[in-house]
C-alpha cells in the first residue's frame, strides 16, 4: 500500500484516485473499537494486537514482498493532531491553514518530539523522546508516553483488518470522497478533522487531509517484527 513518506516536508494533501458522489447511503456502520479519552481530552482508539499482511506484492517495488507482521496492542489518536491540542499545551502552531479543528501541518521533527513529550508530561506519563543538544534524538520504546507510530503500527491501523485494495469497508474508488479529503475535493487546503467517514476501526482521516508521520524512516518493506507500543501519538505532517 502507499504509505506517507515519514519525516518528509512539503505539501500535505494526499493525492489519491478520482472520486464521484457516493451511492451507498444505506451502508451498515462497521464495528468500531473502544475509544478512551485522555486526561488532556484527546480521544484515542484502543487497537488490539494481531498479525497482518504488511506491504503489497502487486504495488510499487518498495512495497514488496508482502509479509506477515505482528503488532502489539497500542493506543492511537482517533483524529489527526489538531491545532486546538497544540494551543491547549501552549505550543507554537506552525500551521499555514488556521483553525482549531484543523490538523497541525508544517511540522519539524523537533516539533513532533516537543509535542509528544509535552503531552506525555501533561498526562503524567514518561516521555519517549530524548532530544540531544545537536538536534539528534532517540526514542525510548519502554516509556509509557507518546511517540509516533512505527510504519508497521500505522499500516496495521490503516488496514484495520481489511484485505482489500483500499483498506476501507469499500473498494469502490467512487466511494473515496466519503472517506478522504484529497486533490479532487480538498480545494488545496486542510479541513477540520473527523468530517469524513472513519475506517473500520474508527480512525478518521487515515487517508487524505494531511499525510501522517511514522517513527521509522521511509524504506523498503522488511520482515522485521514490529516494536511494542503502548501509546502512539499520530502526528501529522506536512
Ligand atoms: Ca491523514
Amino acid at each position: 500500500m502507499s504509505l506517507p513518506r515519514p519525516l518528509a516536508s512539503g505539501a500535505a494533501i494526499c493525492l489519491l484516485v478520482s472520486a464521484a458522489p457516493c451511492p451507498l447511503a444505506c451502508r451498515e456502520e462497521p464495528p468500531q473499537l473502544p475509544v478512551v479519552t485522555t486526561t488532556t481530552g484527546v480521544e484515542m482508539v484502543r487497537i488490539p494486537g494481531g498479525w497482518f499482511e504488511m506491504g503489497s506484492a502487486g504495488g510499487p517495488p518498495n512495497e514488496a514482498p508482502a509479509h506477515r507482521v505482528w503488532v502489539d496492542a497500542f493506543l492511537m489518536d482517533r483524529y489527526e493532531v489538531t491545532q486546538a491540542q497544540f494551543r491547549k499545551l501552549e505550543l507554537s502552531d506552525p500551521s499555514h491553514f488556521k483553525g482549531p479543528r484543523r490538523p497541525v501541518e508544517h511540522m519539524r521533527m523537533t516539533t513532533v518530539i516537543e509535542y509528544c513529550n509535552v503531552r506525555s508530561d501533561a498526562e503524567g506519563l514518561g516521555p519517549c523522546y530524548v532530544l540531544n543538544d545537536d538536534d539528534t534524538w532517540r526514542c525510548n520504546f519502554e516509556a509509557d508516553g507518546y511517540r509516533l507510530p512505527t510504519e508497521a503500527e500505522w499500516e496495521y491501523a490503516c488496514r484495520a483488518g481489511t484485505t482489500g485494495k483500499r483498506h476501507l469497508d469499500t473498494d469502490d474508488e467512487h466511494d473515496l470522497g466519503r472517506y478522504a479529503w484529497y486533490a479532487p475535493n480538498a480545494g488545496k487546503q486542510t479541513h477540520p478533522v473527523g468530517r469524513k467517514r472513519p475506517n473500520p476501526w474508527g480512525l478518521y482521516d487515515m487517508y487524505g487531509n494531511v499525510a501522517e508521520w511514522c517513527h521509522d524512516w521511509y524504506g523498503p518493506s522488511t520482515t522485521r517484527r514490529a516494536r511494542t507500543a503502548t501509546r502512539a501519538g499520530r502526528t501529522r505532517a506536512s
